[in-house]
């Protein structure tokens, strides 16, 4: 089968720490593409939180600092999966449908890492609203750059002011890498990258795990 084939229909997912330069990986996800003669018209970048009309509405409000209220850790968590069903409703599927490669940012890793592993929610009850809500529906490669939380907060840093999850303190983002990297171990579809290298360095290496990935389809 062409590689073109064995690409379309495909949902490539990049997760990480903030910083980690995710933002920027996108781009080198969509450059490979382009390399392996995907038309940019084909090729669909979505975000979490956000991606749709609404779901923006939610990233907003889940990034927004309230006078007097603190935002609790499920309706957090429920925030993140109502902006997660919107997209993939209305955007993920219907993109996958007409044999689009859907690029996202953040996916349900994230969820798992930040609320399970950083906010302490039970995993149970994550795994559970991912069922309910979005069935067996999931990334099929998913590329994970790793970061120390310290350099990738002091990256975030440099592009401005911290938002409400970003000025969590270190052992919450130490405690979400956890979550992330033994999500990876665990899943055959999903690799780690160190982050910490430099652009160039983290573009080849995500070339050549895209690399093995398609050679692996069938
Ligand atoms: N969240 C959650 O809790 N649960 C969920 O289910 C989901 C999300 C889906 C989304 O905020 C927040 O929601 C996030 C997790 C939470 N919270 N936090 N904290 P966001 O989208 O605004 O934040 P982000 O996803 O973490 O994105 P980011 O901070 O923009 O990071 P990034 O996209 O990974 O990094 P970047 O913008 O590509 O790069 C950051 C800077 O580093 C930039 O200046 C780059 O030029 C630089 N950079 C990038 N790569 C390199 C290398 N290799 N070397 C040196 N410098 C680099």
């Amino acid at each position: 089968m062409s590689t073109k084939k064995k690409l379309a229909n495909k949902f490539i997912v990049i997760e990480g720490l903030e910083g980690a330069g995710k933002t920027t990986a996108m781009q080198y996800v969509g450059k490979w593409l382009a390399s392996q003669g995907i038309p940019a018209h084909k090729i669909t970048y979505t975000r979490e939180p956000g991606g749709t009309k609404l779901g923006e509405y939610m990233r907003d409000i889940i990034k927004m600092d309230i006078e007097d209220e603190s935002l609790d850790d499920k309706a957090e968590l429920l925030l993140m999966y109502a902006s997660r069903v919107q997209l993939v409703e209305t955007v993920i599927k219907p993109a996958l449908a007409q044999g689009n490669i859907v690029i996202g940012d953040r996916h349900n890793y994230s969820s798992l890492a930040y609320q399970g592993g950083g906010r302490g929610l039970d995993m149970h009850f994550i795994h559970s609203l991912k069922q309910l809500s979005l069935g067996d529906f999931k990334a099929d490669f998913t590329i994970y750059l790793d970061i120390e939380p310290s350099l990738g907060l002091q990256r975030a840093r440099g592009r401005g002011e911290l938002d409400r999850i970003e000025r969590l303190a270190l052992d919450f983002f130490e405690r979400t890498r956890e979550v992330f990297l033994s999500l990876v171990k665990q899943d055959p579809n999903a690799v780690s990258i160190d982050a910490a290298q430099t652009p160039e360095q983290v573009e080849k290496a995500m070339f050549k795990k895209l690399e093995c990935w398609v050679a692996s389809l069938t």
